[in-house]
């Protein structure tokens, strides 16, 4: 086989508009193929494109991956993650037992003392202060049953607004400008639509390292028949960005500014689908009022890009007949993150490029169960996408858990994950569990994380299945089983759900978080009203059956999506009905949204203070099943780059790690692959501070500073980018790695996202003895 590490995307099997992507199987064994005993059928959990894949199993071992040819999401196809990452399952260093802190230090003990711990230190918590000192982070990687289940724990049983997903670093602001725009979550659109359109424009969204196989599908397009166009915006020159008809490299932290050049342009030209506007959406002349603002040239000098590339691109978005747009963290996690998303919806909007074949906008996910963290509530909304604001809907929430209205907090929103931080810094949050997540090196500002996750007054819970910084500062460690471990349903971002399946034991004592929980639940004696258990599922498939029943009738309706279906074809979109029994391609295909005041999500912000909108005021303008067009003026990040901080600091992704490298790390040709830390540098930058490929640099912000090697390959003078993926879990001492170490501790307003990509910072050369 190829070396699928160095060839990441694999050969191309190119095709034209409207063809059905061909197959190409992607395989690695670390075996014989007939000592093969088992395929397994599951889909792959390194990111958000959710790969069909079949584990191949011997002596209760996993001994490889193949992509699923059948599969609609992949078609056989693999990325090095996917193809090498799962070997991370048997390394030798996982937690195979819980520990207890003891004196100071992590003992191993069994679960019962483990457990009984975790619950006296509740019931204790409990007691003397009530639900609001208690907290729940969760992660963007467990399966919806397990989210489920904390959202029934913690919202119907504890009684405490304090639960959120790390989805609130990662995909908060998708969630919000789905509602924002279309009155609900749920992104409208399919991969098929990829296979139709005859142009990209991509947003932020460095597909070809992020989702590996996806961009497989557009290089496919790309290089067949009739390309479509493609327009890529992203400071740096990404290797996404390199294929494009037109890169527009703008200044981090003003997509607004050229999302409106877009629009600007596109109604100056009337490349706009009036018919669609008006019967269709609301709110089209204040967003014309605001984009008349923003000619290319005043859009030029507010990004530094050249005014006749924004034309150039507005011509191929404005003269196409199916355009798909994606947007992703160069949004979600930049200034201004909702305000900016919502305007790609309104680029899609203004030109009627939604609901049917090759138009859509995807609001990209990242996560690969990011979508079901939000679905469930285990982030910060309730589950089935019910709006807390709307009586109705929490009355609805508390008959199906039966417990009483007042017991499932909705005085206000959900606490957000930095919040919650916030609560555990200033002691009202004296317990707090965090699964399947390290904060310890992906929150923004890790000094402060590690101080509050080391404070005295906090009792601290992490589920995870190895040693981590975040472990390490834990009262208490709960062994977790990996995919593949354990049984569960998810759902990538184009609302494709596979279910997984268990493929061999977890190691030792280690155990689902599913399991952890129920049995948290059970010892915890958490009561319905009418003095039940709250939960009595016998397994996952209980939890699917009631959390499916329970979206009956809301925009994500998995009414009729059951293990049995989900078994029989693997990979099925929602919403899925008794008359849609096979799944719906896209939504919206009626160009009804659900934005009905009795409908909706959420009663939506505004976009530049985050103000949220009540009831009443949203009813007097009742959209009504129209989408939404909302209006949002350009304004510079707040942490302006000056005399003492020169320079612009953008982080992210490299294509073989993920994340904080907890299964990477632990896959020699992944880690070899990427093996330390690094930070780009424009060429131009560097020679002003002599500095030389390879040279060591120092990178400070107002937060803390970082030291690593430079390589001299950044695109945009006055931009420094560094990979977020390096923590301390495989270093010796010190804390001057994580690139959070320089982020600060902001989010955007709407969505309460963190704003990883604009921090200011300056660069020295660290003089070697
Ligand atoms: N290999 C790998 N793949 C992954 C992951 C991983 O860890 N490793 N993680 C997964 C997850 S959870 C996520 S959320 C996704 C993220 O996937 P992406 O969003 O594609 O990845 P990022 O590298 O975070 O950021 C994307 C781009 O945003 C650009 N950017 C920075 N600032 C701005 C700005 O102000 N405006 C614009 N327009 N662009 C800007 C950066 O230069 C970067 O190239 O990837 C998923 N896939
Ligand atoms: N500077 C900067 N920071 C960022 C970002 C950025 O672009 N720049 N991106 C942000 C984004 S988008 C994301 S998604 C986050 C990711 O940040 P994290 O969620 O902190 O990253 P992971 O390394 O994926 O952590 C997941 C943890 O869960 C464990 N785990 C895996 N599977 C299971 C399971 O089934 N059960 C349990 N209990 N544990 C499990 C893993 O071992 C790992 O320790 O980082 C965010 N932070
Ligand atoms: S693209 Fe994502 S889901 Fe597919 S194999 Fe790669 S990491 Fe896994
Ligand atoms: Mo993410």
């Amino acid at each position: 086989m190829a070396d699928r590490i160095a060839d990441v995307w694999g050969s191309r099997t190119p095709f034209g508009p409207g063809g059905s992507w061909p197959e190409r199987v992607d395989e690695h064994l670390t075996v014989p193929c007939e000592d093969v005993q088992r395929w397994v059928p599951s889909a792959c959990v390194l990111c958000s494109n959710g790969c069909g894949v079949d584990i191949a199993v011997a002596d209760g071992r996993m001994v490889g991956v193949r992509g699923r040819a059948e599969d609609r999401v992949n078609r056989g196809r693999l990325g090095p993650k996917g193809l090498f990452g799962w070997q991370a399952t048997h390394s030798a260093d996982r937690l195979t037992r819980p520990l207890v802190r003891v004196d100071g230090e992590l003992r191993p003990t069994d679960w019962d003392t483990a457990m009984d711990a975790v619950v006296r230190r509740s019931q204790q918590v409990l007691a003397e202060h009530g639900p609001l000192a208690m907290g729940f982070y969760t992660s963007g990687q467990l399966f919806a049953e397990e989210y489920y289940a904390q959202a029934k724990i913690v919202r119907g049983g504890i009684g405490t607004p304090h639960l959120d997903g790390n989805t609130r670093l990662c995909t908060a602001t998708a969630e919000w400008a789905l509602v924002e725009s279309f009155g609900s979550d749920g992104d409208p659109g399919s991969y098929t639509d990829i296979d139709e359109c005859d142009a990209l424009l991509l947003v932020g969204h460095n597909v070809a390292e992020t989702q590996t196989v996806l961009w497989s599908r557009m290089l496919d397009r790309l290089h067949g028949p009739d390309r479509p166009g493609l327009v890529v915006i992203d400071p740096r020159r990404t290797p996404t960005a390199r294929e494009a008809d037109v890169h527009l490299a703008v200044r981090p932290g003003t997509n607004v500014a050229v999302l409106n050049a877009l629009l600007h342009e596109l109604i100056a030209h009337d490349r706009i689908d009036r018919d669609f506007l008006a019967a269709h959406t609301t709110g089209f002349d204040a967003l014309a009022e605001v984009v008349a603002d923003y000619p290319p040239e005043r859009a030029a000098e507010l990004c530094d890009v050249p005014a006749e590339s924004i034309r150039r691109a507005a011509r191929i978005i404005g003269d196409c007949e199916r355009l798909v747009s994606t947007v992703l963290q160069g949004v979600y996690q930049s200034h201004q993150a909702t305000a900016a998303a919502v305007q790609v919806n309104n680029i899609n909007l203004v030109r009627g490029m939604i609901g049917r074949p090759g138009a859509s906008v995807f609001q990209m996910n990242g996560q690969p169960t990011a979508e079901n963290t939000r679905e469930t509530g285990a982030d910060g909304t309730l589950p089935a996408y019910l709006n807390w604001q709307n009586d109705a809907h929490v009355r609805r929430l508390a008959e199906v858990w039966n417990v009483e209205v007042p017991r499932i907090p909705h005085w206000g929103p959900p606490t957000h994950a930095l919040e919650i931080f916030r609560h555990c810094e200033q002691g009202t949050i004296r317990f707090l569990w965090i699964t399947g997540t390290n904060p310890a090196v992906s929150l923004p500002e890790l000094r402060r994380i590690r101080s509050i996750c080391a404070r005295d007054g906090l009792f601290l819970v992490v589920s995870d299945a190895f040693p981590t910084e975040t472990t390490e500062l834990a009262d208490v460690v709960l062994p977790a089983a990996l995919w593949g471990e354990k049984t569960g349903c998810f759902t990538n971002a184009d609302r494709t759900v596979h279910l997984s399946e268990q493929a061999i034991e977890p190691p030792g004592q280690a155990r689902s978080d599913f399991a952890a929980l129920l049995d948290y639940a059970d010892r915890m004696g958490l009561t319905d009203r009418d003095g039940a258990a709250l939960i009595d599922w016998g397994g996952p498939e209980d939890a699917w059956r009631e959390f499916t029943e329970l979206t009956r009738g809301r925009p994500c309706d998995q009414s009729a999506l059951d293990y049995r279906a989900l078994r029989e074809h693997r990979g099925i979109q929602w919403p899925c009905t008794d008359d849609a029994p096979e799944g719906t391609t896209r939504l919206y295909a009626d160009h009804r949204f659900p934005t009905g005041v009795d409908e909706c999500e959420d009663y939506g912000h505004d976009l530049l203070t985050g103000a949220q909108h009540e009831r009443d005021e949203y009813a007097a303008h009742d959209p009504a099943g129209r989408a939404v067009l909302k209006a949002a003026h350009h304004h510079p990040p707040h942490e302006q780059v000056d005399e003492d901080y020169p320079l612009r600091l953008t982080t992210g992704r490299h294509v073989h790690h993920w994340h904080t490298r907890t299964k990477t790390a632990r896959v020699a040709p992944l880690q070899d692959a990427a093996p330390t830390m690094w930070v780009e540098l424009h060429p131009d930058d560097a020679a002003r501070l002599a500095i030389a490929e390879g040279d060591r640099v120092r990178v400070a912000s107002r937060r803390g500073c970082i030291e690593a090697p430079a390589r001299l390959r950044g695109h945009r003078p006055g931009v420094v980018f560094a990979p977020f993926h390096y923590g301390y879990f495989d270093q010796d001492g010190g804390h001057e790695r994580a690139a959070n170490e320089l982020t600060r501790t902001e989010w955007d307003p709407v969505s309460k996202q963190p704003l990883y990509k604009v921090a200011a910072v300056r660069v020295s050369k660290v003089e070697q003895p």
